[in-house]
């Protein structure tokens, strides 16, 4: 009998917990307004100064109630080469550069994986993302360097006590299309998040968080950074590293993340300006979606189940995504006058593509009415399409939650209309 009751208790809970209870009918979406750009007024007359200064506004509140306060630069920062070979019947060169940072006595080594073009004109524009499982699930290469971080368990490929396995080489390679990405003339630069911040929650002691623990001390726990806040800063730390690599044009360098790498994207892009061009692939949740659509993944769902996604002010919006002072249209905003692409999958509702479409196109308001750059506008198509502004892109793709030739397609495009 007590633990029948347990189990009825615990339903709910699960449902929760696998987003079971979560709304997937446009007709269900609530009545809501959007938080205005401006605090007063509209954006018509507002120059290009006004919006500067609005837009340190409205970074504070992401800092205070959404992903946490990134720590000031007192830090050390060393880069070492650790292997230049040619690779891919000599259409590229692979870079490993480990990056250790430190601050009073402790550090942390991150393995930065690049790969350049050969034969093309130097400097290059290069595409710089984050991967879930390490580097060498990217290529089946056994030169990559296996990550000595906690990676996450997955069955499929034998690994169930968090140690990488020779086996996942290549396991993601479907995600990064090298071989076409140095066809299109680019660089790609990855990094593993675990190596910044391994995705559990542990109170935040381990990754880059040991290096600042004083971020989550005291008065400052409520607005501390989360995982997100910690590898958005480590695509920073890789930035800092590409800037000073002479191959590659640090005026073209592309951050991109899917799924909770792309909400870390967009965070590092909207951080740092040094990154020209922000990509969000099916970000959804906490990613380029409104929160007040409250379709797919809603606000208390993200925080049950990942509860160091974000900083602890995040929480007191479960449920409440009205009393929220931002909605995800101005952290999008907040990428202007820089490129911004936005792409979204049919079959990923969880991440509500229609909620994705609409924040892009709410800001790119800002683009057309600041800057003076074309937008992006108009209905919502159902099926597959690809709709570009001048500086802002959006597509969606038909297809599940994931990142395909396709998408990397589009992205290249977008990039090649501006920068070759
Ligand atoms: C899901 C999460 C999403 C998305 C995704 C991913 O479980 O609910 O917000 O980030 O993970 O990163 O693959």
């Amino acid at each position: 009998m007590k633990y029948l009751l347990l189990f009825l208790f615990m339903i709910p809970m699960l449902a929760l917990l696998w987003g079971q209870d979560a709304n997937y009918e446009e007709s269900q979406v609530p009545a809501y307004v959007l938080p205005s750009i401006f605090s007063e007024g509209s954006l018509a007359n507002r120059s290009v100064l006004d919006w500067e200064k609005r837009r340190a506004e409205i970074l504070t509140y992401f800092e205070q109630e959404v992903y946490g306060v990134t720590p000031p630069m007192d830090f050390d920062i060393s880069f070492f080469l650790k292997d230049s070979s040619v690779c891919m019947g000599g259409k590229g060169i692979r870079k490993q550069v480990q990056l250790v940072l430190s601050r009073a006595d402790t550090s942390l080594a991150i393995d930065l994986l690049l790969y350049l073009p050969t034969g093309g004109k130097s400097p290059v524009p290069a595409f710089l993302g984050m991967n879930f499982h390490g580097n060498h699930t990217i290529q089946a290469d056994p030169e990559i360097f296996l990550p000595s971080s906690w990676v996450p368990n997955k069955e499929a490929w034998g690994i169930t006590d968090h140690i990488p396995l020779e086996e996942a080489r290549g396991a993601s390679q479907s995600r990064w299309p090298v071989e076409m990405i140095l066809d299109r003339g680019y660089a790609l630069a990855v990094l593993y998040c675990g190596d910044l911040d391994p995705d559990y929650d542990d109170g935040f002691q381990n990754g880059v968080h040991s290096l600042f623990p004083e971020m989550h001390e005291g008065d400052r726990r409520a607005t501390a950074w989360g995982s997100i806040g910690a590898w958005a800063w480590g695509l920073s730390r890789a930035m800092d590293y590409l800037v000073e690599d002479t191959a590659i044009d640090g005026r073209r360098v592309a951050v991109i993340g899917h799924s909770r790498l792309g909400k870390t994207a967009l965070w590092a892009g909207v951080q740092d300006e040094r990154f020209a061009m922000v990509v969000s692939n099916n970000s959804g949740c906490g990613g380029a979606t409104l929160f007040r659509r409250k379709f797919g993944e809603t606000v208390r769902h993200i925080n049950t189940r990942f509860p160091h996604w974000f900083c602890d002010n995040f929480n007191a919006y479960n449920d409440q995504e009205d009393q929220l002072p931002i909605d995800q249209h101005m952290l999008l905003a907040l990428i202007a006058p820089r490129l911004l692409y936005v792409a979204s999958a049919t079959k990923d509702q969880w991440a509500d593509p229609k909620g994705e479409y609409l924040a892009t196109v709410e800001a790119s308001r800002v683009y057309s009415t600041i800057y003076n750059r074309p937008g992006i506008e108009g209905a919502m198509p159902d099926s597959q399409f690809v709709r570009r502004g001048d500086k802002v892109a959006y597509h969606l793709r038909e297809g599940k939650h994931d990142i395909t030739a396709f998408d990397w397609e589009n992205y290249l495009n977008f990039a090649d209309l501006h920068w070759k």
